[in-house]
């Protein structure tokens, strides 16, 4: 396994020398932020960020995300014009030396959680979703913004949108992504560069946009659509296992043994009364089995990129929720020690 880290840039307040400070850490995980979705990304943002990677002694092989155009997964006329720059990008990151994309296909919103800093008993803070702070609220409604959510949209926008996804039902969605994949993943392939979908989160439905990657059922069909390894997974243990159907270690252990699991992201979740809260990495810590995920990707001896996914706010740190310093460097270390006590 490869270890590595996401980081947003410049702007992060997280240093990225602080990052290579973390044993074991091989490279970071970003994107350029400097440009609208949908559009090319140049490459002087592109290789400037390998180069700070590099200047640290650090590489930049991991791109989260090139995001998808809301016009591509509507199925409009316009995707065709939006699918070639796509294309491009992965052909530019592919020459910059960018080994793995990480990309989602949520319909408008993005990851969701009901608040970003509920303080557990031992004081620091995490992302939470609990169904309560949810119920009866309506997306279209004037003073209503999720955390996480993209708030540049105006609500008209927003209106527009819900609109023109009335049309798009699940099977709307799959066709919508089979026309992308098909065009992408033999550029992909070209390019020496593995797509990795990130599952949705949380893996059902929000205010009635349809989800569609979200079981084991739905990757089996994801895969199938082009199957060839380039066409692989993000798997996120945080996002898939939060739905209680979903036994994470099983499905990494079939998916990393077809070569399908280019990215992991390791979070564990505790799940509660109407929800789940997200917790330290450590086993015991929540619900999800996280040295049962390590001992599987061992065994099939998993050779992508690995990295910590959202961390608590600890040590009086502050920043973006879910991206600090601290907790994910433990994170990341956890995960380390449990490798190394594998690998011996
Ligand atoms: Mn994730």
């Amino acid at each position: 396994m490869k270890m590595s880290f996401r980081w947003y840039g410049k702007e992060d307040p997280v240093k990225i020398e602080y990052i290579r400070q973390i044993p074991n850490m091989y490279s970071i995980v970003s994107a350029v932020y400097d440009v609208k979705v949908g559009e090319v990304w140049s490459n002087e943002s592109i290789n400037e960020i390998k180069k700070m990677a590099e200047d640290v002694g650090l590489t930049f092989e991991v791109v989260e995300s090139v995001p998808v155009h809301e016009d591509i997964k509507l199925g409009l006329p316009t995707r065709d014009k939006y699918i070639a720059n796509y294309c491009e990008n992965i052909k530019r990151l592919g020459k910059a030396g960018v080994k793995c994309i990480c990309y989602n296909f949520m319909p408008v919103f993005d990851w969701t959680r009901t608040q970003l800093d509920k303080i557990a008993e031992d004081g620091s803070t995490s992302l939470v979703y609990y169904e309560n702070q949810l119920k009866g609220k309506n997306p279209l409604s004037d003073d209503m913004n999720l955390p996480g959510w993209d708030s540049s949209y105006k609500k008209e926008e927003l209106k527009e949108l819900f609109a023109q996804y009335a049309k798009v039902d699940e099977e709307k969605l799959w066709s919508n992504l089979e026309y992308f994949l098909k065009a992408i993943i033999p550029v992909a392939k070209k390019a020496g560069v593995k797509m990795a979908i990130h599952p949705d989160d949380p893996p059902w439905p929000i205010f009635g946009l349809p989800r569609i990657i979200t079981d084991e059922k739905n990757l089996d069909r994801f895969l199938k659509i082009v199957d060839v390894e380039e066409n692989g997974l993000t798997f996120c243990t945080g996002s898939l296992g939060v739905a209680q159907k979903n036994d994470v270690v099983r499905m990494i252990d079939k998916y990393s043994k077809q070569k399908r699991i280019h990215f992991m992201h390791i979070r564990n979740i505790k799940f509660v009364e109407n929800g789940f809260e997200e917790t330290a990495h450590n086993q015991h810590a929540g619900s999800l089995d996280i040295v049962g995920v390590l001992k599987v990707l061992h065994k099939n001896k998993f050779d992508g990129y690995i990295r910590p996914d959202h961390g608590r706010m600890i040590w009086g740190e502050t920043g973006k929720p879910g991206y600090g310093l601290y907790d994910r460097a433990l994170g990341a270390n956890y995960i380390n020690g449990i490798w190394d006590a594998l690998d011996n």
